[in-house]
C-alpha cells in the first residue's frame, strides 16, 4: 500500500489542486525577501482560508507566521515554506492506538453520509489487505438502498475477496450478524461492513449505527474495532457538522478523506482533525482499486506546501 517515492508521488498528485492554489497566493510573495506587510499577511491568510483548513487553524499559522516574520524576510521563501508546513503537519498528526488485526476478526465500520465514497473505500481497503495476504469479508450491511448489495458484491468479485449480504430491506443488524458468524466460521482476518449512507440530522437512523455497533460486540468481542467516516473533500469544511453528528452517535475512531484528488480544499484534513479529535486514517485519491493511501502527516505537509 505505501513505500516511497511513489507513495509520495501520490499522495502530492492527490493534492495537486490544493497546493495550486497555495503556491500562487502565498509563495509569490514569498519571493520578494521583504519583510511581510500587512497586506501580505492578509493575502496568505486568505489563501490557507481557501483551502479550507478551517479559522482556528489559520489564525494560530498566522500568529507564528507573524511572530518570526522578521526571521522569515532574512531567510526568505524556503523558510516561510518550512514554518507553514511544520504547521500543518502538526495540526494533522495525531496518534492513534487502533492496532488493525489485533482481534480475529478484525470488524470495521465505514459510515457516513450519502456518496461520500463508503463503498468504493471498502474495496480498497479489502484490496490492500489482500495484497498483504488478509482476508477480508465484504458485508453488505446498506440494505436501503437499492442495487447497494449488487454495488457491493462487483467490489467483490473484482477484488477477489468473501461477500455476504441479505434480502433487500433486511434489518441491517441482522445480515451484520449472519456476515460476522461467517466470517468467524470460515477464519476470516476482517469483515468491512458497508452501511447505508445518512443523514446526520435523522436520529433514527443514526441510533441505529449504535444498535448495530451493540449487535456487532455481541459477536466479536470488542467489535466494531474500527468505525470510520468518511468524509467527501470536495465538500470541504461543510462537512464539519455531519462530522460532529457522527462522531457522537456513532463512536467514530477514524476518518476518511475521499476525493481528494478532485478538490483544491484539501486543506480540510487540517480543520476535520482538529475538530473531531480524530485521526485520518487514509485518503482517497482516485476512483480505481488502487487510488487508497494510509495517511501520513509529513507526505501530506510536504504534498500541500511542498
Ligand atoms: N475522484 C474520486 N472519486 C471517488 C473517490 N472515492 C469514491 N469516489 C466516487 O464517488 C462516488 C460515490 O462512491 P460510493 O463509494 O458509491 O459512495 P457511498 O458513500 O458508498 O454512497 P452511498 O452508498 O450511496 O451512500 C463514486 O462515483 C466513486 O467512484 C476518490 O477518492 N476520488
Ligand atoms: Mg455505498
Amino acid at each position: 500500500m505505501s513505500g516511497p517515492p511513489a507513495f509520495l508521488d501520490r499522495f502530492r498528485k492527490g493534492l495537486e489542486r490544493t497546493r495550486d492554489i497555495l503556491n500562487a497566493d502565498v509563495m509569490d510573495l514569498a519571493r520578494g525577501q521583504r519583510p511581510l506587510d500587512p497586506e501580505d499577511l492578509e493575502a496568505i491568510e486568505e489563501a490557507l482560508i481557501a483551502a479550507d483548513l478551517g479559522l482556528p487553524a489559520v489564525q494560530d499559522a498566522m500568529e507564528v507566521l507573524r511572530q518570526r516574520s522578521r526571521q522569515l524576510w532574512t531567510q526568505g521563501p524556503q523558510a516561510m515554506r518550512a514554518v507553514l508546513r511544520e504547521e500543518v503537519r502538526k495540526a494533522v498528526d495525531r496518534g492513534s492506538d487502533v492496532r488493525p488485526f489485533s482481534a480475529r476478526p478484525w470488524v470495521v465500520f465505514v459510515v457516513g453520509v450519502n456518496g461520500v465514497g463508503k463503498t468504493t473505500t471498502i474495496a480498497k481497503l479489502a484490496q490492500a489487505w489482500k495484497a498483504e495476504g488478509r482476508t477480508a469479508l465484504l458485508c453488505a450491511a446498506d440494505t436501503f438502498r437499492a442495487a447497494a448489495a449488487e454495488q457491493l458484491e462487483i467490489w467483490a468479485r473484482r477484488v477477489g475477496a468473501p461477500f455476504h449480504r441479505g434480502a433487500e430491506g433486511a434489518d441491517p443488524s441482522a445480515v451484520l450478524t449472519d456476515g460476522l458468524r461467517a466470517a468467524r466460521s470460515r477464519g476470516y482476518d476482517a469483515v468491512l461492513v458497508d452501511t447505508a449512507g445518512r443523514l446526520h440530522t435523522k436520529g433514527n437512523l443514526m441510533s441505529e449505527l449504535a444498535k448495530m455497533a451493540r449487535v456487532a460486540g455481541k459477536e466479536v468481542p470488542g467489535a466494531p474495532h474500527e468505525t470510520l467516516l468518511v468524509l467527501d473533500a470536495t465538500v470541504g469544511s461543510n462537512g464539519l457538522v455531519q462530522g460532529r453528528e457522527f462522531a457522537k452517535a456513532a463512536g467514530v475512531t477514524g476518518l476518511v478523506l475521499a476525493k481528494l484528488d478532485g478538490t483544491a480544499k484539501g486543506g480540510v484534513a487540517v480543520a476535520v482533525v482538529r475538530e473531531l479529535g480524530v485521526p485520518i486514517r487514509y485518503v482517497g485519491v482516485g476512483e480505481s482499486l488502487e487510488d487508497l493511501l494510509p495517511f501520513d502527516a509529513d507526505a501530506f505537509a510536504d504534498g500541500l506546501l511542498g
